[in-house]
């Protein structure tokens, strides 16, 4: 288990998170926003940091650790991790409006593409020595008519069982706790992988100084990332959690939904075994 003594790094995650959205092969420049969007939208964010100023009658002293605070964050890399941390969630909650089946949850900072292909039947990549408790993780991948979709990938990262993302945290090998499942002609799929730790952002970087400032505590539950895809459906991007895990109720990123905690069973010799059935709407 993760414990509270724990002290991950602001390098050890957060800083390199910068580093791999600049490299992602996506599209970040939204190039055909119209002016009377922008004004709306750019408005609305600047209203609501009038309106907290006037409220709370900022000082100068305050505005200026604001402004010292929000360089820092740039300068150490940390901005894709405060905004998925804090901001993410209502972005999804918005692309949630229109989706169907499974439900989804935030990306994150930690996703990578372009990892191992596994068959249905499949160990997810791990150290020999690699800690934590087995667990299997089964399930199906089905349309929202009931039908199975075979073939459809499940692309699945997870922290190891000190709550440590491989390609981002030091000393992980490459591509570890990370792949690609091709499910099989009935959308099935079978992982063999360890049960991951909860997520605590690292508290020596400036987004770890704002949360000990106002007294917040820095844990995601533990959870499973998922890429769920298929030709001719909607990706889903999601997370699954634990029943019963710490931080279930109260996850900084706010990122959690009843229906993506996983019932664990056992599994025989001291693993764990978690059934999962998703549901792809289409495209
Ligand atoms: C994580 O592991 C994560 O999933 C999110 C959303 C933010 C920070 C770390
Ligand atoms: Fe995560």
């Amino acid at each position: 288990m993760t414990t509270a003594e724990h002290s991950p790094t602001a390098a050890g995650s957060g800083a390199s998170a910068t580093e791999s959205f600049r490299a992602g092969r996506r599209d970040h420049v939204a190039a055909d926003v119209p002016p009377e969007r922008v004004s709306a939208v750019v408005g609305a964010v600047l209203a609501g940091v009038h309106d907290a100023i006037r409220e709370h009658e900022v000082s100068y002293a305050e505005f200026q650790a604001a402004k010292q605070w929000l360089i820092d964050v740039g300068e150490g890399g940390e901005w894709p991790l405060f905004l998925d941390v804090f901001v993410e969630h209502v972005v999804e909650d918005v692309a949630a409006r229109s989706q169907q089946g499974t439900k989804g949850s935030i990306l994150g900072p930690y996703y990578l593409p372009d990892q191992r292909k596994l068959p249905a039947v499949a160990d997810l990549p791990a150290r020999p020595d690699e800690q934590g408790t087995p667990l299997v993780f089964t399930g199906q991948v089905r349309d929202t008519s009931g039908n199975p979709i075979a073939g459809a990938e499940l692309d699945l990262w997870h922290a190891d069982s000190e709550g440590y993302y491989s390609g981002f945290a030091p000393g992980i090998p490459e591509g570890n706790l990370r792949g690609v499942i091709v499910a099989d002609n009935q959308g099935r799929f079978q992982i063999h992988t360890i049960k991951p730790s909860p997520y605590q952002i690292p508290t020596d970087g400036p987004t770890g100084k704002l949360i000990t400032a106002a007294g917040w505590h820095p844990w995601r539950p533990a959870h499973l990332h998922l890429l769920v895809r298929a030709p001719g459906h909607r990706t889903i991007t999601t997370q699954l959690y634990f029943e019963g895990g710490e931080w279930l109720d109260s996850d900084v990123a706010e990122a959690t939904k009843p229906e993506l905690v996983l019932d664990l069973r056992p599994h025989g010799d001291g693993a764990l075994r978690a059934d999962y059935d998703f549901v792809l709407e289409p495209a």
